[in-house]
């Protein structure tokens, strides 16, 4: 980008008179929002926006007012910010391999990652070498609820690539289950049921499939079939899955724990890009959930690949769904915290589809016509995405296609599509550029506010110092006030996260030490035992049991309990450490040298590691998180003896 603004105004130049400015005004003293992002200098120059940025500031030491729960795309990993000043807390690994934390190395998370996987995936990777895929595509987080608030027990995500649920337990900020949805292809929308509790997380199949999807159907798309799932929240089981017509984009669940629903951009079922978006109208799928757990209780289902499996195709003449027609192609899928509106994204149309559930039991129960439930279809601008609410009635939709963030009145778009003349749209405000996700704090909650308003953009272009060809996303934040959004914070992300949630602080109460009795490493605790070692006490026991060789050790800063041991050519070699330090932020770590072995050990846990030795030689293992002043010296041998010698 130019150096210069439309104005012909130095950026540099304003930023420095902007600082200036700021400390003359006592407002940015040392501020994180300035040091971690280019203030928009046109915005900055007004006293509103410098009102603004300092209501969103958070000063160094300072915390947030809320927790942000970040995707991140094809990255497989979790994200923890801080809102609103975007620092990035923590990265937690879910889908992919982590080189800190030994996710996808540790037994324990090995564990977690296989599991869960149908006996055809397992097939299929232990013929390649593989023990998990080695890749995910996260792109919603969500939190449980209770009775249509969060309640910082879990966080559910979805994989699209390996067509996987996982949950993340709040208490630790770990990952303890992973499932991988057996008929369903590609699991992209993600909500949890939001009320009486998040019994149920439903998750949509975005990839149709031929029923019998054993290679020997192609081109016949009467044969393809997508499946919505409900996992039991609380064990991660699947519940059951409803068969449907057409594909499955974006899903929510209502405010009474009756319907959720789905977007579908392929009602066509369509193979190619002009079949998918030939029709004028697609659907939403509606999901009668008591009738489906009605007809399940009755029978009336097929059992495929170990999953009770309901038909709600189009004309089966149950109660178990029901399809509204909206304009081509709809995305986004929101359940407004007024517990009446639905708002679906066009996507190709300009407008926002409004359903009001309280039509619905006309739809199902007295033959109502189901494009009877929309009650408002507003146009709003150009590709309308995703739809996020602030509690005081107006709606905030992204339009990717304009960069812009529009803000509307629900109401007056109900009124408008009854003929009134009134015109719901409040403001347009330009991001930078070409939004998908957005987030109010707790938005799709009850308690949703509307104190922030974050746009995640798919593009940052010439925002940020050129990376080379592959540019960061831009996320930007803005202090709502009316109909005023205030831009404060512009952020480079990592590929790519979709969707965030806010999350005040108050309902998130994670641990500072695990817990000794953790499930975490339960397989650990029952192997020590019968090895006759106490996890819990000091060990430094090496058992020899065949070709295996199992070395417990704890660790004390900046000690390893074992300095060397031997091992021959081939073994298999199991270390267990256990950080017996209990102080607040003392991670240990575990790495072995040329081995492909690293895992972090935090305060109090068990972390546990396999390998098999290498060449004869000596290696050393450390410890690679930074504990102590020697830290560098905490630090040990194996011992790899010759096989043959
Ligand atoms: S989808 Cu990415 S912008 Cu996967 Cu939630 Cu709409
Ligand atoms: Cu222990 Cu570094
Ligand atoms: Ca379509």
């Amino acid at each position: 980008m130019s150096d210069k603004t439309k104005a012909g105004i130095s950026r540099r130049g304003l930023l420095g008179a902007t600082a200036g400015t700021a400390a003359l005004a006592g407002a940015y003293g040392g501020n994180a929002l300035v040091a971690g992002s280019a203030i928009g200098a046109a915005t900055l120059a007004s006293t509103t926006a410098a009102k603004a940025a300092e209501g969103a500031t958070v000063a160094p030491g300072q915390l947030d007012e809320y927790y942000g729960f970040w995707s991140s795309g094809q990255t497989g990993e979790m994200r923890i910010l801080g809102v609103p000043s975007m620092r990035e807390l923590m990265r937690v690994p879910v889908f992919n391999i982590c080189s800190a934390t030994g996710w996808g190395i540790t037994n324990e998370s090995k564990k977690i990652l296989t599991e869960g996987l149908t006996e055809k995936t397992k097939k299929y990777l232990a013929a390649n070498g593989l023990e998990f895929p080695r890749n995910g595509d996260l792109h919603h987080v969500h939190m449980s609820f209770t009775e249509g608030k969060y309640d910082g027990r879990y966080l559910f995500m979805n994989d699209k690539a390996n067509t996987r649920v996982a949950r993340i337990r709040c208490d630790v900020m770990k990952c303890d289950k992973i499932v991988e949805i057996p008929n369903a292809k590609g699991i992209h929308g993600l909500r949890p049921q939001k009320w009486p509790r998040t019994n149920y997380v439903f998750a949509n199949g975005e990839d149709e499939a031929p029923m019998v999807n054993d290679g020997k159907v192609l081109d016949k798309p009467e044969e393809y079939v997508n499946f919505y799932t409900a996992l039991n929240a609380d064990d991660m089981t699947i519940a059951w899955q409803v068969m449907v017509s057409g594909n499955l984009d974006n899903t929510d669940a209502d405010y009474e724990g009756k319907y959720a629903f789905s977007t579908s951009y392929n009602s066509e079922m369509g193979m190619t890009l002009a079949e998918m978006t030939e029709a004028d109208m697609d659907h939403v799928v509606v999901y009668n959930i008591a009738e489906i757990e009605k007809g399940i209780a009755e029978g009336d289902y097929i059992e495929l690949n170990g999953v009770k499996v309901i038909d709600g195709r189009k004309g089966n003449n149950k109660n178990y769904t029901r399809y509204i027609p909206v304009p081509n192609n709809p995305h986004g899928c929101n359940m407004a915290p007024d517990k009446i509106h639905l708002c679906i994204g066009g996507k190709l149309s300009p407008t926002v589809s409004i359903i009001d559930v309280r039509k619905l039991d006309d739809v199902f129960y007295n033959g109502a016509d189901p494009r009877s439930a929309v009650v408002g279809e507003p146009e709003l601008g150009l590709g309308p995405l995703h739809t996020c609410f602030d509690g005081k009635g107006r709606c905030y939709t992204t339009l990717f296609l304009d960069s812009q963030v529009v803000q509307w009145d629900l109401e007056k778009a109900v009124q408008a599509y009854g003929g009134a003349d009134v015109d719901p749209i409040l403001s347009k405000t330009d991001v930078h550029y070409q939004p998908g996700h957005n987030s109010t704090a707790e938005g799709e909650t009850l308690d949703a506010s509307d104190k922030f308003y974050i746009s995640m953009n798919k593009f940052s272009k010439d925002r940020f110092l050129n990376v080379g060809p592959l540019k960061p996303e831009n996320e930007q934040v803005f202090v709502i006030e009316d109909t005023k959004l205030t831009l404060v914070h512009d952020g480079p992300t990592f590929a790519e996260p979709h969707d965030s949630i806010i999350v005040h602080a108050s309902k998130v109460n994670p641990k500072s030490a695990w817990d000794r009795n953790d499930v975490m490493w339960q397989d650990a605790r029952a192997q020590a035992e019968a090895d006759g070692v106490d996890l819990d006490d000091y060990q430094d026991t090496v058992i020899r049991d065949g070709n295996k060789v199992r070395v417990y050790m704890s660790s004390q800063a900046p000690n390893f309990s074992i300095e060397k041991f031997t091992v021959t050519e081939g073994d298999e070699v199991t270390v267990y450490v256990t950080n017996l330090d209990d102080i607040d932020d003392l991670t240990h770590g575990f790495t072995m040298g040329n081995h492909g072995v690293a895992m972090e050990v935090g305060p109090q846990a068990t972390a546990s590691v396999t390998f098999t030795a290498g060449q004869p030689g000596v290696y050393w293992y450390y410890c690679q998180w930074f504990c102590h002043a020697l830290h560098m010296e905490m630090r040990g041998r194996m011992f790899v003896e010759p096989r043959d010698a």
